[in-house]
């Protein structure tokens, strides 16, 4: 599938602002799939529909997790964590998309995941260092970006836990194992 036809799919599916952060994402993980050696298309395809099922009524996600493979202890979690999941299962079903890195890229975008794929990392660490993106200490995770992807998404991933922390959030077990894993890797560098 081209560029120029998947943005026209998600386009379709999203509010003005989220198409526009996906376009920054889109820009993002192109430069990072460059500097770290993965597929450029995949990046940019996993991108494209990293938020495909961002504005799907929370019922209607709640009906794909209970009837499908979809893990279930997602329904315990926050309804934000769902579309990346069913994100994922929909690219497949409704776009037609069956490559599995960029299928499980999608999946596992918002919390990350242990032993995350290079692509996955990419997709990750766009949707947290895109432009458009504000959190406190971004800017040491968009340097650290170009120099060391397992420091720079370790940042994002101690920062999200951090941040959900300070909310008295609970942390999805995915977000603590990515971390986990992350924390290994960095310490071995
Ligand atoms: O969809 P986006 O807004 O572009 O970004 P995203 O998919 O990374 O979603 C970000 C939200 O997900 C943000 O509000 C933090 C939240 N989040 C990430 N990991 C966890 C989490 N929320 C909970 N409750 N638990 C997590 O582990
Ligand atoms: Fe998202
Ligand atoms: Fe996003």
């Amino acid at each position: 599938m081209d560029r120029n036809e998947a943005l026209a799919i998600v386009q379709s599916k999203l509010k003005q602002s989220r198409y526009e952060h996906t376009i920054r994402v889109m820009e993002t993980a192109i430069e990072l799939a460059k500097k770290y050696n993965v597929h450029v298309k995949k990046a940019e395809l996993a991108a494209i529909f990293h938020d495909y099922a961002k504005y799907r009524p929370k019922e209607e996600m709640r009906r794909w997790i209970e009837s499908t493979y979809l893990p279930k202890d997602l329904l315990q979690y926050h309804h934000e964590l769902w579309h990346g999941p069913v994100g994922a299962l929909l690219v497949e079903r409704e776009v037609g998309i069956e490559d599995r890195e960029i299928l499980e890229a999608i999946h596992f975008h918002t919390t990350g995941r242990i032993h995350m794929t290079t692509l996955d990392k990419v997709v990750y660490l766009a949707d947290y260092i895109e432009p458009g993106r504000k959190f406190p200490g971004v800017e040491l995770v968009r340097e650290s970006a170009w120099e060391d992807l397992d420091r720079a998404c370790w940042m994002a991933a101690r920062n999200t836990i951090s941040f959900l922390m300070s909310k008295n959030q609970p942390i999805f077990p995915d977000t603590f194992h990515a971390y986990n894993d992350l924390t290994k890797k960095v310490r071995a560098n």
